[in-house]
């Protein structure tokens, strides 16, 4: 399938003219080329139909979350992919006791070596079910779990800096206000007894950051999805609806001391994650099925963008976290159609792409 992207000469020429407007609103630059199509990483079995996000361990391995939306017959589960791409089971999600499900998404190891991940349970139960789940890890392998924060409603993206771990909440589906969401973040000390229990309705103390999508073509009012620190410290996220993308100087203790809107260019942001050797941040936008890319001055550009696609061959089928390992952007595709994306259908090939950097 030939993949749709945007002529550079038209693009180049028209952002020339908008050059002078610092994060100005103007046409993606698109470079966009064969030279960044993506290629079949790996083709996942039916239990892991809906591959969401993806940490690095100690050794190298990829641990991946799948929390198995599509087909719910199959239990959440985190899988590991060694540095030869061979996959196994690294540790099957703890389920819910009320909805009986396990729904790992974004995760990260924390500096004491334990992996932390945000458990999704909204598409079960929206009444505050979700969570955020330590996995303990000894001698690189995973021993046990525990609950260590409840009460989100969509935990989504999880980042560690320092001793403080950043969690984004999709929705706080408010009923005078729609559209808001938020960044909660919590001490590793705060970890130590029961499970931190949040105030509902982003009343919590430990909000850090909120956010409010505006109405957009595709009538969606999810928030804050991704997050990424990047090269100057600055914490990044993007709303899912309307693709906003924001910017957080925070302070010793987590605290937001500057919030700022750095592009209005995309329409929708999943997952992201930084490069610290090019300070580039890559953005998984589900829409549009592409990779986009924020450069530390704001600037937006494409990657990669093709057509609807059931992935098979490696082409993008609504992207929702890249990693990066080595010259690799390993990129999940989590093929859950909402309105409005250009992925129509979840089709019966679970895939993980990728796009080599050099
Ligand atoms: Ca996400
Ligand atoms: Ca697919
Ligand atoms: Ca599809």
């Amino acid at each position: 399938m030939r993949p749709s992207f945007i002529p550079h000469a038209i693009t180049r020429s028209f952002c020339l003219c908008c050059a002078a407007l610092a994060f100005a609103d103007c046409s993606l630059s698109a470079v966009a080329d064969d030279a960044f199509r993506p290629s079949l990483l790996l083709s996942l079995p039916d239990y892991a139909n809906t591959p969401d996000a993806m940490a690095l361990d100690s050794q190298g391995n990829v641990i991946l979350s799948c929390p198995n939306f599509n087909d719910t017959t199959y239990s959440g589960v985190l899988l590991k992919i060694d540095r030869d791409n061979r996959m196994s089971i690294y540790f099957p999600a703890p389920v819910h006791p009320d909805t009986k499900r396990g729904a790992p998404m974004g995760l990260e190891f924390g500096p004491d070596g334990n992996l932390y991940y945000a458990d999704n349970q909204y598409f079960s139960d929206k009444n505050y079910k979700s969570r955020l789940i330590r996995i303990l890890v000894k001698d690189g392998q995973p021993v046990g779990s525990e609950v260590v924060v409840d009460g989100f409603k969509l935990s989504n993206a999880v980042r560690w800096k320092g001793q403080r771990i950043y969690v984004s909440d999709t929705f706080f589906d408010l009923a005078d206000s729609p559209g808001e969401s938020g960044i909660y973040s919590f001490h590793i000390d705060e970890f130590k007894g029961k499970p931190v229990m949040l105030q509902p309705e982003g009343r919590d103390s430990h909000l850090i950051a909120r956010f409010k999508t505006i109405p957009n073509h595709r009538k969606d009012v999810a928030g804050s999805d991704g997050l990424a620190f990047d090269n100057e410290g600055r914490l990044v996220t993007g709303n899912f609806g309307d693709g906003v993308l924001s910017r957080m100087t925070l302070d010793d203790n987590g605290k937001v001391v500057k919030q700022e809107v750095i592009s209005r260019k995309l329409s929708c942001v999943d997952g992201m994650v930084n490069d610290p050797r090019t300070g580039r941040i890559y953005i998984a936008d589900s829409e549009k099925n592409a990779i986009q890319v924020l450069a530390l001055d704001g600037n937006v550009t494409t990657l990669w963008e093709n057509d609807d696609s059931d992935g098979a061959e490696g082409l993008l089928d609504q992207p929702c976290e890249p990693l990066i390992r080595g010259n690799d952007i390993i990129i999940a595709n989590f093929d859950m159609p909402f309105p409005g994306l250009k992925n129509k259908a979840y089709d019966k090939h679970h895939t993980l792409s990728v796009i080599r950097l050099k």
